[in-house]
This record gives structure tokens, C-alpha cells and sequence, in this order.
């Protein structure tokens, strides 16, 4: 068991480590996809944020995150945008923490990129800034 941090079922399709709300939740090919923190939320500036992979019943799942990346498309005067989350694997399948910087408040388009036993997923959903 690796248990260096507990799995609490928040809802019925998403697990977040103990003491983090869940950010956003999305299904991929029978894989579950949880970004979560402290705050269950992003704001701009820098963010400290969990990704999780788990199967349906929110159980961790062997699973490699290659990316979480970020994009604001152009919008009037304003350039388009992105960002890149550094994280790191924890002691648990599928589970990786690290910062995600944001640079303005507003909605942001998420692409998590990760890697399972069934091949390459992208999960894709939109994430507001704080
Ligand atoms: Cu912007």
C-alpha cells in the first residue's frame, strides 16, 4: 500500500488526496483525471496543484502524466496565453504534485496529458482563474 497520501472519495467519481478539493474532474477511456488543491480552485499567480489518475470508483490508477498545459486564446488587445504545470510522480500510481503558474484571472482551456495501460489519453477541460 502506498499510502503517503490517503485517498478520501469526495464525490462518486472523484478522489482527491485528504485535505484538497477537487479543481475539475473529466473521464477519459475509463480513466478518471482529478486536479485538485488546497483551495479547490486556481487563482492567478502561482498555484500548488495535485493530478490524479484513478479508475471509475476513484481507486489510484498506474498511469504517467506527461503535461498539464493551459491556454487562453487571444482575446481584443490581449495576447493568447499559456502555461505549463511542473509536476512530480508521488509515492502512489498515478498521482503527481507540483505549481502551476497562471497568469490572469479569467477561463483557461486544461489539457492533461497522461499515459495508461490502455495508451495516450489528453483529458481536456475548462478551468477558471480566481
Ligand atoms: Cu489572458
Amino acid at each position: 500500500m502506498h499510502a503517503l497520501l490517503a485517498f478520501t472519495l469526495m464525490t462518486s467519481l472523484a478522489a482527491a488526496p485528504s485535505g484538497e478539493k477537487v479543481i475539475a474532474t473529466k473521464k477519459v477511456d475509463g480513466a478518471v483525471v482529478v486536479v485538485s488543491n488546497k483551495a479547490g480552485q486556481l487563482v492567478s499567480g502561482d498555484n500548488k496543484v495535485t493530478v490524479a489518475v484513478t479508475d471509475a470508483k476513484g481507486k489510484p490508477r498506474s498511469a504517467t502524466v506527461n503535461s498539464f498545459s493551459i491556454f487562453m486564446p487571444a482575446q481584443g488587445a490581449m495576447a493568447a496565453m499559456k502555461g505549463e504545470a511542473k509536476l512530480s510522480p508521488m509515492r502512489m500510481p498515478g498521482l503527481y504534485q507540483g505549481t502551476l503558474e497562471v497568469e490572469m484571472k479569467g477561463p483557461w482551456k486544461a489539457t492533461i496529458k497522461f499515459k495508461d495501460a490502455k495508451g495516450p489519453h489528453a483529458a481536456t477541460f475548462d478551468v477558471v482563474a480566481r
